[in-house]
């Protein structure tokens, strides 16, 4: 008789790790790294993200869906008001929350205000702070601002990170892996989003006008994916319309003769064709929709839910 070695299963853990903070914290750059795909928009401006966009990420035995969320601010307008909605509509459905702020604003009023809400929202749940562009101060400056924070709320966790290089990432996902319930995995093991991929060619877009546009503009425009067609020869052809709500914001888009949009469609398709490994075809039509804010299609497009007022 051969000896039978039973070797008990490690049980698999995933759940839901929410990523809040202020605008430009880093959220998305963090969710990116820790996916280790650009499965969220990021620029240099505020407001970037207007919706809950999950990152699948495999760490041991664990499944971590990484729900990246608007930056949370005191809203003004109805887009606003939905986007901050769908951050604290993260924190509800999360397992975990990692609240990030950035090192070298420390703890504005804006992370007060969080903090507040989050006393009255997380019950029991582990909150993990996590200090973020630790690049940009000197270490000296980092102790007082975890002590600082500390004081102020009962994080299970404090991680130092730096999104963008990687530092201390590493241990904030093994950290989360071991958090999480146990439980059978979500997401097939290979799969990194769960955006449809017209939504994330539309994002795509909105991230080129973002970084190319300046002061208001890009928070007065929205991308839609109109049309996608899969050729025979393997490329696709993707139909895009950009909603500004003035005759002026379309003047700006389209640019001199044209060269704004062909230099933000050029730069679209090229991060599309990369992400989906075949040939693009981009067409963009800019349309003035005066009212686009307040319909409610649009919001849908976007993701979010369309509150009254
Ligand atoms: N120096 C430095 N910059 C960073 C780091 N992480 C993110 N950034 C930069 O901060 C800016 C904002 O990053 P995002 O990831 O878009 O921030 P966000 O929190 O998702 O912002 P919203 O979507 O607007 O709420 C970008 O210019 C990033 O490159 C970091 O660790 N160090
Ligand atoms: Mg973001």
């Amino acid at each position: 008789m051969t000896d039978v070695t039973i070797t008990p299963e490690t049980p698999q853990r995933a759940g839901f790790v929410a990523l809040i903070g202020e605008p430009n914290a880093g959220k998305s750059t963090l969710l990116n790294r820790m996916v280790g795909a650009k499965v969220s928009i990021v620029t240099h401006k505020v407001q970037t993200t207007r919706t809950r966009i999950r990152g699948i990420a495999m760490e041991g035995d664990a499944q971590i869906v990484f729900v990246d969320t608007p930056g949370i601010f005191r809203p003004r307008r109805r887009l606003d008001r939905s986007m901050v909605a769908a951050a604290w509509g993260g924190v509800s459905d999360a397992d975990i929350i990692v609240l990030l702020i950035e090192a070298h604003r420390g703890m504005t009023d804006g992370v007060q205000t969080i903090l507040t809400q989050l006393r009255d929202s997380v019950g029991d749940r582990p909150v993990a702070l996590a200090i973020n562009k630790i690049d940009r101060v000197k270490a000296e400056h980092l102790l007082a601002l975890s002590k600082q924070m500390n004081e102020a709320f009962p994080f299970t966790r404090t991680f130092m990170i730096s999104a963008e290089k990687g530092y201390g990432t590493d241990d904030l996902r093994g950290w989360l892996a071991s958090e999480l319930p146990v439980g059978p995995w979500l997401y097939p093991e290979d799969q990194i989003a769960d955006l449809p991929m017209r939504m994330i060619a539309a994002e795509i877009t909105r991230e080129k006008l973002t970084l190319r546009l300046h002061e208001e503009l890009p928070y007065q425009l929205t991308v839609e994916t109109e049309a996608w067609e899969d050729r025979k020869d393997g490329s696709a052809k993707i139909d895009q319309i950009i909603y500004v709500a003035r005759e002026g914001h379309k003047g700006i888009v389209l640019g001199h003769k044209g060269e704004a949009i062909r230099a933000v469609g050029k730069a679209a398709r090229e991060e599309l064709s990369e992400f989906l490994g075949r040939p693009v075809h981009l067409f963009l039509t800019v349309k003035v929709r005066e009212k686009w804010l307040d319909e409610a299609e649009r919001f849908r497009e976007m993701g979010l839910d369309f509150n009254d007022g």
